[in-house]
């Protein structure tokens, strides 16, 4: 039985030539990739005393943080419970569930199997990243492209570590997992020999990703940067040393919304860079002044992505991930609410009705496509997403926002 408000809405979007059900079917199949770091404040789970550092830090002292593997995952289950849909995890390196204290690169499969099992029986498919960042090694804001080789070889190794597990864990689960390699590495101040540096980078991640291993299992991404705290002037893997990088080895590329400048268009980028990648990975993200990490609004950047991903027909070559991270807030809120947001900008793109809009533009009819976009926004999306949700089983509205206020009220007591 369909609400009469969806019953109306399905009119309304018919009217325009937009069939609501294909919407509907269309965005049930769409995984996003939940990041883990959300939940605990990018700190991480190793034993081994870990430094803070690569300029990410969250900010704010919000009850509740998990801190350990079991509260993550509880959280995480909760989260999951309240976003419509079947989606991914995408853990980090120094998050790994065990008693044992390795060092970034001794790292082994074993030490995230608990994260398998429990993907495996949530349904959760998990992507996964070395983790470059948070240790004695890389307190020069330097790892891959260290002077110093035996620097350079650790990290190495680490990421060599990170692919296999990768790849196992692709393998277990039966898709692909992602594993994306973001270093911290640059300069604070002006460097006089900046191509040594890259040159560095590159041979480093040659030899890292050297191993081929089956597609079906893992996939390769790297993730440029501008600048960070502590490298404001040179960031080494930068976004033409990815793009680059990208195109001649066959990655994925990793474009993260907040490592551009300012005022730059990120979703302008996705039809330009996807004329020579094959594949694209997004950290979604809202970076206000500068790579601040918010949490995503459902405001006019998140749409254009999501409008540009369904226009140009990218989803199926697009791993959407989120990268963000707020401690001022309910975590579990914000995961919730910034990853149902990047949902509600795909069935929005999903239920725009294309071909007017397109015919427009190709006949330089720009009146019309003006009066088309505004008119259009109109149109009664909410109708639809409510529906999505209720046949997925995820509150919307009021009841949503209840769900999120007890389980935030429950975790704030017991931590
Ligand atoms: C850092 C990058 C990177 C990290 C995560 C934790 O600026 O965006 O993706 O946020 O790997
Ligand atoms: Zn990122």
């Amino acid at each position: 039985m369909t609400t009469k408000s969806y019953d109306a809405a399905r009119d309304v979007f018919a009217d325009w030539g937009v069939d609501t059900e294909a919407a509907i079917a269309r965005l049930a199949t769409i995984p996003i990739s939940v990041h883990c770091w959300q939940g605990d404040d990018v700190v991480g789970f190793e034993n081994s005393t870990g430094t803070s550092g690569g300029g990410i830090q969250a900010t704010g002292n919000h009850p509740g943080r998990a801190r350990t593997p079991d509260e993550l995952r509880a959280d995480l289950e909760f989260a999951y419970a309240n976003i419509p849909g079947s989606h991914r995890l995408n853990l980090h390196a120094f998050y790994m569930d065990t008693d044992e204290t390795p060092d970034r690169d001794e790292i082994e499969y074993r030490h995230f199997s608990p994260w398998v099992d429990w993907a495996k029986d949530l349904g959760v498919g998990l992507d996964f990243n070395p983790t470059f960042f948070a240790h004695e090694k890389a307190d020069d804001n330097l790892t891959l492209s260290h002077p110093d080789k035996g620097i350079r070889d650790f990290w190495i190794e680490h990421g060599k570590r990170t692919r296999e597990i990768a790849a196992r864990m692709g393998e277990a689960q039966g898709s692909a997992a992602v594993n994306n390699i973001w270093v911290p590495d640059g300069s604070k101040d002006i460097p006089v020999d900046r191509f040594s540096a890259r040159k560095r980078l590159e041979a480093s991640i040659d030899e890292m990703i050297a191993t081929p291993y089956d597609k079906a299992h893992m996939l390769d991404a790297v993730e440029s940067k501008l600048f960070g705290i502590g490298v404001e002037a040179m960031t080494v893997g930068s976004h033409e040393f990815y793009l680059g990088y990208a195109i001649r080895n066959k990655t994925v590329l990793c474009l993260d919304m907040g490592h551009f400048h300012p005022t730059e268009n990120i979703a302008d980028k996705l039809s330009a860079v996807a004329l020579s990648v094959d594949e694209l990975l997004l950290h979604v993200s809202r970076p206000m002044r500068w790579d601040s990490d918010h949490v995503i609004l459902l405001n006019d950047d998140i749409l254009q992505m999501a409008q540009e991903l369904v226009f140009a027909d990218l989803l199926g070559r697009t791993h959407i991930g989120l990268d963000f991270f707020d401690a001022t807030i309910s975590r579990t809120a914000a995961w919730v609410i910034g990853t149902r947001n990047m949902q509600k900008a795909l069935l929005r793109a999903l239920l725009l009705p294309q071909e007017p809009l397109k015919r427009a533009e190709e006949a330089l009819d720009f009146t019309t496509r003006f009066m088309l976009t505004e008119e259009l926004k109109d149109l009664p999306f909410a109708a639809v997403w409510a529906e999505f949700c209720a046949r997925l089983d995820a509150p919307v509205g009021r009841a949503l926002i209840t769900d999120l206020d007890a389980y935030q009220a429950s975790v704030a007591i017991r931590r």
